[in-house]
């Protein structure tokens, strides 16, 4: 199996010295790095297809436009939707998630109806929900989080008295970016049909490090960013069961989403392109279909099974370290590969960059997360999140990085 050591050199910019240290990036959550047939494919298409596409009848843009397609269609096949027309191209995760808040929330919401999200939401899965509820004077409500110290996962207990038929739309995240729960999503999407809600999947964790069936999931809406899965920034996608897309109104006007423009008023193309006014990041829409290849070609199961290896032997070796606490569910409940851990008395800030003099690149902060940090009773937590590249000999220097940490702070 090509995983770990094996697909390190796929990787080029893995192969560099950070302050006079092997890099060892431990930021996958952030964004992962990208494999050279990424890369390739992105200045293929600059190199010799470059043109707009759904314009132009030259050779160029009938070959940019077969293209994107083709990566609607590989999209489409990597998440299991029953058609291309399912998926949205987006920036990301964060305008998947608003486009569902301005299209289908203002649509479909009033004064009454409640809107359910979780506790453990990014931003980007929340901030969108307030501004429907202040748009449309619904009520936002939270599943809250368990545990002594509030980290140990949703409260699925309280399922039962939140999710009322005044729900009529249920956001939550597949995979926690600050706790590393996965949740049980399909079984959220479930009851979330069971009112007659309309479920919204964050999957932006998830993406490329589980496998991914939104069809088994039965969810309504899926949202995820390229970046976090070896493609390339700037390109995302929304899914959408068909229905529910060609129901809903455009979100934004311009070229490549209508059908016939008079002076006084428009008609809409069918969706996807309802969706995608403007020239959109054709190249961006490729190098993710070859992400896509790229990933399977490893195989999801072999890529979450060493991210899973890798959390739980980072999270044995951390367990070792004086005055250190590890957040997340509790052992034995599905978690995903990254570990979040805060040290009594020293900032993230501070760990972060004595980490990164040893070359090992880690996120710490709030994560997106503000709310739940206050419940967590945090400022911020470090968190070290891998991926398919990743080894176990850099868990050793992970280790190594913080015990430095710790002697310098004693
Ligand atoms: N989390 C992290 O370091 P965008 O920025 O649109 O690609 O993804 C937003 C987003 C949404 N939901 C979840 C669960 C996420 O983790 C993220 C991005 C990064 O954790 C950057 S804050």
């Amino acid at each position: 199996m090509r995983i770990g050591h094996a697909l390190r050199s796929d990787f080029p910019i893995l192969d560099q010295q950070v302050n006079g240290k092997p890099l060892v990036y431990l930021d996958n959550g952030a964004t992962s790095q990208k494999p050279r047939a990424v890369i390739d494919a992105l200045s293929a298409y600059y190199l010799h297809d470059n043109a707009n596409v759904h314009r132009g009848l030259h050779a160029l843009s009938m070959r940019a436009t077969a293209g994107f397609e083709q990566a609607r269609t590989r999209l489409a096949r990597f998440i299991n939707a029953a058609e291309p027309a399912e998926i949205v191209f987006t920036r990301g995760t964060t305008e998947s998630l608003n486009l569902v808040a301005q299209t289908w929330g203002t649509a479909n919401l009033r004064p009454g109806d409640v809107i359910l999200a979780t506790e453990m939401e990014h931003h980007s899965n929340l901030v969108p929900w307030q501004m429907l509820a202040a748009r449309t004077g619904a009520t936002l409500r939270f599943v809250p989080v368990t545990g002594a110290d509030a980290e140990h996962g949703l409260d699925l207990a309280a399922l039962d008295t939140l999710l009322t038929p005044q729900v009529k739309l249920f956001a939550f995240t597949h995979i926690s970016n600050t706790l590393g729960v996965i949740n049980p999503a399909a079984e959220l999407c479930r009851r979330a049909r069971a009112v007659g809600a309309v479920s919204v999947v964050d999957a932006a964790q998830s993406i490329g490090h589980e496998p991914l069936d939104v069809q088994a999931l039965g969810c309504d809406f899926l949202a995820f960013s390229g970046h976090k899965m070896c493609g390339p920034t700037g390109i995302g996608a929304l899914y959408g069961r068909r229905a529910l897309l060609d129901a809903l109104p455009p979100h934004e006007g311009g070229g490549g989403m209508i059908e016939t423009v008079e002076y006084s008023h428009s008609t809409w193309k069918p969706a996807p392109e309802r969706f995608e006014a403007g020239t959109p990041h054709i190249a961006g829409a490729i190098g993710l279909a070859g992400a896509c290849d790229y990933l399977d070609a490893v195989g999801r199961p072999a890529i979450a099974a060493h991210d899973h290896h890798l959390g739980a032997l980072a999270r044995a070796a951390l367990a070792e370290l004086p005055g250190i606490r590890i957040l997340g569910p509790r052992a034995g409940q599905p978690r995903a590969g990254m570990v979040s851990f805060a040290f009594k008395d020293i900032h993230a800030h501070d760990v972060i960059t004595i980490a990164d003099q040893q070359g090992v690149a880690l996120r710490g902060g709030h994560h997106c997360n503000m709310p739940l940090m206050k419940k967590l009773g945090l400022p911020s937590t470090v968190r070290a999140s891998f991926y398919l590249y990743n080894t176990e000999e850099e868990i050793a220097v992970l280790t190594a990085a913080l015990r430095k940490v710790l002697k310098f702070f004693a």
